[in-house]
């Protein structure tokens, strides 16, 4: 029975890794923080089938007993302050914990167990202000925020230590991928949630900020295939793993409210834009300019023919399944809730 070591196990990759790593009959071992109130998150259902150990990125003796504990074969590294926004009010912890804690568990392997295959949570958040497009494998880095400066830092590291120690160590650099378990601050799950408050009447209106942003969005359930794939091949390498498509924030939030039933129209420019109900004329979308961020990342557009080709991955999620996979689900929650 093989053995893997997950961090970051309570969040949204994490849970749909696990899921898949249990289906393929390992021992999934997975590194969570200790809260005042325990708390598995999106691992909650799984609580009977995985081996909790408590630890943190940013303390590596918790890192080496992870290891000494779990003896894993692979690790996967999913553990991140992964909020963008955040990462200006927090910088030091995100480079902390996505950066110098990717050094830690690296460490932690070659001190435990060298032969151990690693993954690294690398980002599309790297190539920020894009210096080509589509971004693939190739494409010079220029991270716009404190969370992409970090994960570059990650990323290189864990290059390093391939080409230092001959360790096993890849890194996926992973462009947007959502879903029904995405945290409710990313811009996806934001609208989800708020279309569906909006249709039962608990809310409003939904505040967005740029509205022009183009992301290049897929399922999480497909990219976690992406992780496992790499971790199977004879050498270790870096992939691009993305959709090719790219969409603007404004198209995932007139289809979200489509698949509830409430077509919207914006009017107006910049900070003055509005979504409008076809049918009442309420507004349903206003700008606030406090959701702006100080630098932003305009446009990702991944190429995903390196994973195609060399892992034989491919995504089976098209956009339109994503946004009604997920107004789904909040649909359905927000009505059980209220
Ligand atoms: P997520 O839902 O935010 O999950 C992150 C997990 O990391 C959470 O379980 C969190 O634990 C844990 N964590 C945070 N700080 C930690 C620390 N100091 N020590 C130990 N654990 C810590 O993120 P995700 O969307 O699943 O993403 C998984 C990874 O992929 C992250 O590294 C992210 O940066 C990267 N990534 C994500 C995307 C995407 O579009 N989703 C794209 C590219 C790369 P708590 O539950 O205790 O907070
Ligand atoms: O923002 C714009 C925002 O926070 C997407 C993380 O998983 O993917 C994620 O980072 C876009 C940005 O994700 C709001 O300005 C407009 O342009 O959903 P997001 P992100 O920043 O792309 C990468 C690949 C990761 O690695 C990260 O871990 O949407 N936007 N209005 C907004 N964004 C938010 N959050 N809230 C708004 O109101």
């Amino acid at each position: 029975m093989k053995r893997a070591l997950i961090t970051g196990i309570n969040g949204q990759d994490g849970s749909y890794l696990a899921e898949l790593l249990l289906e393929k009959g390992y021992q999934v071992y997975g590194l969570m923080r200790r809260k005042s109130k325990v708390d598995y998150g999106n691992a909650a259902h799984l609580v009977n089938d995985i081996e909790f150990v408590y630890g943190d990125m940013t303390d590596i003796v918790s890192l080496v007993n992870a290891m000494r504990v779990s003896q894993a074969d692979e690790v996967y590294n999913l553990a991140a302050q992964s909020f963008v926004g955040t990462s200006w009010e927090q910088p030091i912890a995100t480079a902390e914990i996505d950066g110098v804690g990717v050094a830690n568990i690296l460490e932690a392997i070659r001190t435990v167990k060298p032969e151990a295959k690693f993954y690294q949570a690398s980002t599309s958040e790297m190539f920020g202000l894009v210096q080509e497009t589509p971004q693939k494998e190739t494409t010079p880095f220029y991270p716009r925020s404190p969370y992409g400066v970090a994960k570059l830092y990650g990323h290189w590291i864990t290059k390093n230590y391939r080409e230092s120690y001959n360790m096993f160590a890849c890194s996926g650099i992973l462009f947007n991928h959502e879903s029904e378990r995405r945290g409710l601050e990313f811009v996806t799950r934001k609208i989800t949630d708020a279309v569906a408050r909006i249709k039962f009447g608990l809310q409003d209106k939904l505040e967005l900020g740029n509205m022009d942003a183009k992301r290049d969005w897929g399922h999480a359930e497909d990219y976690v295939r992406a992780m496992w794939l790499m971790l199977q091949q004879e050498t270790a390498d870096d992939y691009v793993v993305a959709t090719g498509e790219t969409r603007m924030v404004r198209e995932f939030v007139e289809l979200a409210f489509k698949y509830a039933g409430m077509d919207i129209e914006f009017v107006g420019q910049g900070i003055e834009e509005k979504g409008i109900c076809k049918k009442t004329g309420k507004v349903l979308v206003e700008v606030n300019p406090k959701f702006f961020r100080p630098a932003e990342v305009e446009l990702l557009l991944g190429d995903p023919t390196k994973a195609e080709q060399n892992l034989g991955w491919n995504r089976k999620v098209s956009f339109e399944q994503l946004v009604e996979r997920m107004i789904k689900a909040d649909l359905n929650r927000v009505s059980s809730e209220k």
